[in-house]
């Protein structure tokens, strides 16, 4: 194939052997140094200091996917690039004469690098002609970027990391930091070591391992975000706590805000009966923020995930806005990113609501854009947005998709519809790193991408910084960079000049150059500079933030706004008169018993990312939290007469799923919260999104991920067993599936968790005796049957009354050994006394040994079991848990 010589799989070596590159995962944007065989923090990186999570420090060992797709499959079978590209080009070229261009979709994600990013944007809305490209940003930061254009009239995060250092108060508003954005959080917590006067506020229902950690929690009721914050804002008003030089000289809409915020609902008692918290609390707060300038207001998903998820993110701004603090050191809103790329998306203009380099529909902007792609075409209009998109697919109003780095079988919501509509697509494209996930059964066409480590690109992390990734090595088989995949169909489709790229700096320089293109300060995002670079220089780039224009010095690109001078026509920023609303949810089914009826919030885990096909298959990243679960608190537990422990239903009006019920006295009565993570390929019946409504903010388009009504009742379990084994277990002469099961990795071999509530326990025993030679031991609580093959221990099934806490790593240890009884026993009595949950991840301590110091050792403080066990000594993430163990058997 002639074009795989221009494909730059690895870019020019560090000194010393070793590349600088970031990490895949969150949006912190962590620098990286590595050789392909060791990998360590990057210690220039601004974002990091060196610092890795366990999830960074663990990306060589997740590279090795169980299953790579190494070669384009057409239909099923394997088939050339030329071939697959060729089909794909034809088919656009067919039905965009047929049906337009709005019947061609892209749905595409923050994980690609900005490069993959731009050839697909530029692709749609400047060749194909419409604007039927959206991202999963849509689920994740639409509903920032909306405020931050109806605030700032541009989509601009104002601030840097450092502003989490110099503040004295952090307010940290619908994250869970401490898992969701590791490193930061550790700054955060050295900053308030070095400096005992920050005060750290979290406002989220659920008490998590950041509100822990905070000087106050504010534990909200579900959505209330916006009554809270506004009366935040007249608290303020009425406090003596308004900058009303700045609201005279850099505000407008202070008049309508006055107007909403003149009413008794938003007086601090009021809010606080409203939001369901204490008022002496809320009151602590509004003092706080009242009298201290130097503060920050850090939010994500709780903010944006909801049905007004722009009106919170401006009620938030309108605080900021009233007292001057926006784009000042230790001062300023501070919306943080999800995906390692989410901000470079929103700069090449991924989302269908914007056209390009943050330019808009406007005839002015669709001119300029289409004059300098020098296209045939342009959309003129925005399109539709991801769940609006599917549902498109679903309707056939779209008839090809084309699905690049995400799982939307997964991580949309609603998901049976979403993938009647993958099935029923009359052509699905999708490119993935692995043919093994939910979204890519479906596909008509898979193209092999070359993932991290595999192919370079820039990305944009939360702070506006700007580093690029580097390949170490090469794509396995005939996988290739995005990018290259795109620009291919562009080429075939006839727009040869357009996408005649030879490498990644042609696209970034382009880019660059677009951004600059008649911008004469009108438009923040400018990154001039870039266009300069040489191919050498742009390989040598050091992570910078932007603007990169020879305009602003390198001081004014740390915060923007910061002289009040705003992106909109009049150069003011403007407040949000904005009224709270409720969640909107689904009605209860009508036969839920009381007590079963929950409030069901969703989010993450600190070891796994998203639909696990990047971090499901790491032993020690699945250690912490092996199997999916819904947790209510001590009371809601009673009162539904549930055990905890149980596998249990849980239903919405949309469908229903398994988890196992778990306790969790951080959250409210009557609300659950179940992880984002378990896909088809990890549980029989997982997936939360198959209960969540597809209900969306009108203005952003982003879903109410975080509040859904669900009722749970009882999985009549018959029998539970664990299976540890070489391969996967044979059940076929069960004549099905079990009813349910749970895969997790283990070294050497296979795990699963398996139940049914159709047959009992000697029915399984007959269904695997029948193949293969089998040994059947009793053991406390049921049996134990050990599959052999030439006497050595091919698997072993336990069946008996609670094999969740198994030890499965020692199981795992005997998989391969000859046949040893009394090894055997000894090996199922020590497995049996239970696995003790991992605390800290990157240095492997688990709780007993923890429980053990302070108990045996008499270690009282957090810092002893740090010296003596070395747990909570790298990322810290786990402080939060240690300290709590600390409280709780630390001898009165
Ligand atoms: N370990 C790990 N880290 C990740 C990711 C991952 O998959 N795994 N994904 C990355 C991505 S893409 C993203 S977007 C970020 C997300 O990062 P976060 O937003 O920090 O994570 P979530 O767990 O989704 O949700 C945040 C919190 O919102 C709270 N919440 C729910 N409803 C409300 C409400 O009405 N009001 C308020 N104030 N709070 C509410 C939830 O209880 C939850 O604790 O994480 C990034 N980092
Ligand atoms: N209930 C609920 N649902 C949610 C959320 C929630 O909080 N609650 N959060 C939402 C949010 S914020 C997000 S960001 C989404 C995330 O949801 P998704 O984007 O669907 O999740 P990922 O598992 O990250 O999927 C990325 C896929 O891209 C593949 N991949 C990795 N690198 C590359 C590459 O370079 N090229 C290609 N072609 N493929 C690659 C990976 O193998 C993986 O399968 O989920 C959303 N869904
Ligand atoms: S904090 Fe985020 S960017 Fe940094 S190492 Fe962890 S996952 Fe990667
Ligand atoms: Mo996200």
């Amino acid at each position: 194939m002639s074009e795989q010589g221009l494909i730059p799989i690895t870019e020019p070596q560090a000194q010393s052997g070793a590349i600088k590159t970031t990490c895949a995962y969150c949006g912190v944007g962590c620098g990286i140094q590595t050789n392909g065989q060791q990998l360590t923090g990057d210690s220039d990186h601004p974002a990091n200091h060196g610092a890795l999570c366990i999830k960074g420090a663990s990306l060589l060992e997740t590279m090795a996917y169980p299953q790579r797709l190494l070669y384009p499959r057409v239909a099923g079978k394997h088939a050339s690039w030329d071939q697959a590209l060729d089909h794909i080009a034809e088919r656009f070229t067919q039905i965009i004469d047929e049906s337009g261009p709005e019947a061609i979709g892209f749905y595409v994600s923050g994980q690609l690098m900005t490069e993959d990013y731009y050839v697909a944007n530029k692709l749609m809305k400047g060749y194909l002609g419409a604007a039927n490209i959206d991202t999963n940003s849509r689920l994740c930061m639409s509903s920032a970027v909306m405020a931050h254009q109806r605030a700032f009239g541009e989509d601009v995060v104002p601030a840097c990391y450092a502003d989490l250092e110099l503040c004295n108060l952090l307010v940290i508003v619908g994250a869970n930091t401490a898992w969701t954005h590791p490193i930061v959080f550790r700054r955060i917590q050295q900053a308030r070591s070095r400096n005992p006067q920050l005060k750290l506020v979290v406002i989220d229902p659920r008490k998590t391992m950041t509100a822990e950690q905070a000087d106050l929690h504010l534990p909200l009721r579900p959505g209330s975000d916006v009554a809270l914050f506004n009366g935040l804002c007249r608290y303020l008003q009425q406090n003596n706590g308004l900058d009303e030089r700045y609201i005279a000289d850099h505000v407008s809409g202070y008049a309508e805000l006055s107007q909403l915020l003149d009413s008794a609902e938003y007086e601090p008692a009021a809010v606080a009966a409203t939001c369901g918290v204490n008022e002496r609390d809320l009151r602590a707060f509004y003092h706080w923020f009242c009298r201290e300038p130097k503060s920050v207001t850090l939010f994500c998903q709780g903010v944006n995930q909801s049905n007004q998820g722009t009106d919170k993110g401006n009620s938030i701004i309108n605080a900021h806005l009233l007292t001057g603090r926006v784009g000042k050191p230790g001062a300023s809103p501070f919306s943080i990113t999800g995906q390692p790329n989410a901000m470079g998306g929103r700069e090449v203009g991924g989302l269908a609501t914007q056209l390009a380099a943050h330019m808009g529909f406007s005839e002015q902007h669709c001119d300029r854009v289409q004059r300098f792609w020098r296209s045939p075409t342009i959309a003129r209009k925005p399109g539709l947005k991801a769940v609006d998109l599917f549902t498109a697919v679903h309707e056939k109003k779209i008839r090809a998709l084309w699905v690049i780095a995400t799982n939307p079988a997964i991580s949309l919501p609603d998901s049976a519809r979403v993938r009647e509509a993958l099935a029923n697509c009359e052509l699905l494209i999708v490119s993935e790193m692995t043919p093994n996930t939910d979204t890519a059964k479906f596909a008509d066409i898979l193209l092999p991408a070359a993932g991290w480590g595999e192919r370079g690109g820039t990305v944009t992390n939360s702070e506006r910084c700007i580093s690029r990734q580097r390949a170490f090595t090469a794509p396995p088989g005939e996988a290739r960079p995005d990018w290259w995949a795109l620009a291919e169909v562009g080429k075939r489709m006839g727009f040869a000049e357009a996408f005649a790229y030879q490498g990644l700096n042609d696209i970034l320089r382009e880019f660059a150059a677009l951004t600059a293109f008649e911008n004469q300060g009108e438009r923040q995002l400018h990154l001039g500079e870039l266009a300069k670079l040489s191919d050498a220089e742009l390989d040598a780039w050091q992570p910078a933030r932007w603007p990169l224009n020879p305009a602003v010095s390198i001081v004014e690109r740390d915060r923007r706004f910061g002289d009040g001078h705003f992106s909109t026509p009049d150069g003011k920023a403007r407040l949000m008169a904005v009224q709270p609303q409720l969640p909107q949810l689904d009605l209860p089914a009508p036969d839920a018993s009381p007590g079963r009826n929950w409030l069901l919030n969703t989010g993450r885990l600190r070891d796994q990312w998203h639909t696990m096909t990047r971090t499901g298959h790491l032993t020690r990243l699945m250690e912490t939290e092996p199997y999916p679960r819904i947790s209510v608190n001590h009371t809601t537990l009673l009162a539904s007469g549930l055990e905890q422990g149980q596998l249990v239903w849980i239903g919405s009006r949309r469908d229903q799923v398994l988890a196992r019920l778990e306790r969790d006295d951080g959250l409210a009565d009557d609300e659950a919260f179940m992880p984002m993570h378990w896909s088809d390929l990890f549980t029989a019946r997982g997936g939360v999104n198959r209960l969540v409504a597809p209900v969306v903010d009108p203005i952003s388009g982003q879903p109410q991920f975080k509040q859904s009504r669900v009722q749970v009742q009882p999985f009549a379990t018959r029998w539970l067993a664990l299976w540890v084994g070489q391969h996967e277990p044979e059940l076929d002469a069960l004549g099905r599936d079990p009813d349910w099961w749970s895969r997790r990795p283990v070294d050497g071999g296979e795990c699963r968790l398996l139940a049914d509530a159709s047959s009992d326990q000697s029915q399984l025993w007959q269904a695997i005796a029948s193949r293969g030679q089998w040994l059947k031991l009793p053991m406390p609580g049921g049996w134990v049957a050990v599959k052999l093959s030439n006497q050595r221990i091919a698997g072993l099934l336990l069946c008996g009354d609670n094999p969740w806490q198994l030890n499965v790593g020692l199981l795992a240890g005997l998989l391969a050994t000859p046949l040893n009884l009394s090894l055997l026993a000894s090996t199922l009595e020590q497995a049996l006394a239970g696995d003790s949950r991992m605390v800290c991840s990157c240095m492997r301590v688990s709780e007993r040994q923890i429980v053990s110091a302070i108990v045996e050792q008499g270690i009282q403080e957090r810092s002893g079991l740090q010296s003596l066990l070395k747990c909570g000594t790298n990322c810290g993430t786990c402080i939060g848990e240690i300290d709590k163990l600390v409280a709780k058997y630390r001898p009165q």
